[in-house]
């Protein structure tokens, strides 16, 4: 097996490339395919001030790496979700690489910051717990944006990712969910720009490319993902993607490329956002979903926690789907 590059010899194959690559060549490629999205969809600005939200995984820890690589300001932002075992590891994970590199973390905790934990929260507020927990993390990285008056979040989801995400709202024609699924969601009164530079790379790259640069991330999944559609969607696709190599690219970038516009009025940007009453975020409802969750969760509003426990009542009426980003 030798390198389609310099002939010495390969460490990976990527079949959808119909190529094998050495180290250094690999390692460039996964750079330019970063440098290439980040380019076709217009995600960042050479100065920009980004932030990155990492997890401890090897996907938010390798794109934060290659970003620096590329010469890019960016800091990480951590959120502690509480989740037992699994935050204490992924947050020591996400520390190491920072102290490593001399780079900024900050960090946001959960139960210091807002009275609950995902575990508990969730079952509080009868969500499940990645509902919950998606929720929290939008809430607290545009707020940590916003606060820390950066120009940009980035995620970590690579092709897998949105290909599973593509395949759902798909399958379920949830036209709405497929006129958003876009790499950069643009800036908008009170919601920072999110850019999704990962999605030429896959999720097994993802992880070749922390072993090969020597970063440890968190191999665990999370234990509260089972039941998570999303992990038999990327099961699915992964059986298609073996017998035809380039079908999850072919999915995803097709979609974007051919089709993706043509459900652009299905996304329902006719919903007027407002201030929320409690935490000032844009939200269609008086109080955030985030507050909500956080009201149902620890008996208290935001802000109150230990204080001044309100009584139970019956949910607030909602004037419209939630609509937060
Ligand atoms: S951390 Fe949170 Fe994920 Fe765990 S509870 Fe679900 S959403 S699976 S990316
Ligand atoms: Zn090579
Ligand atoms: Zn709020």
């Amino acid at each position: 097996m030798k390198c389609r590059v310099c002939r010495e010899p390969a460490v990976i194959d990527i079949r959808r490339h119909n190529a094998n690559f050495c180290v250094e060549h690999f390692l460039r490629l996964c750079r330019d395919q970063v440098a290439k999205a980040v380019k076709d969809h217009d995600m960042l600005d050479p100065d920009d001030r980004v932030l990155v939200a990492v997890s401890g995984g090897k996907d938010s820890l390798a794109v934060w790496d290659i970003l620096l690589e590329l010469g890019y300001e960016a800091d990480g932002l951590y959120i502690g979700l509480g989740i037992g075992e699994y935050s204490n590891t992924s947050g020591d994970f996400a520390r190491t690489f920072a102290t490593a590199r001399g780079v900024r973390l900050v960090e946001v905790d959960l139960v210091a910051e807002h009275g609950f934990d995902i575990p508990t929260g969730s079952k509080a507020a009868k969500r499940v717990p990645c509902s919950a927990c998606g929720l929290s993390k939008r809430h607290l990285f545009d707020k940590a944006a916003l606060d820390g008056s950066y120009d940009v979040i980035v995620t970590g989801h690579n092709l897998d990712d949105e290909a599973a995400v593509l395949f759902g709202n798909t399958l379920r024609w949830q036209t709405d969910y497929l006129g958003r699924q876009l790499p950069v969601l643009a800036a908008r009164k009170g919601f920072p720009k999110k850019v999704k530079p990962l999605v030429r790379l896959t999720e097994r790259e993802m992880a070749a490319y922390c072993v090969l640069r020597g970063i440890d991330y968190i191999v665990d999944e999370c234990p509260m993902a089972k039941g998570n559609k999303h992990i038999a969607y990327k099961e699915a696709l992964n059986e298609v993607e073996l017998g035809s190599p380039g079908s999850k690219h072919d999915f995803y970038h097709g979609f974007l490329a051919r089709a993706v516009e043509k459900f652009a009025g299905d996304e329902g940007e006719d919903y007027v956002l407002q201030p929320c009453e409690t935490c000032g975020a844009p939200t269609t409802n008086e109080v955030c979903a985030f507050c909500r969750l956080v009201e149902r969760a620890t008996g208290s509003t935001p802000g109150e926690q230990g204080t001044m426990s309100r009584t139970e009542g019956p949910p607030r009426a909602r004037q419209k789907a939630s609509r937060e980003q």
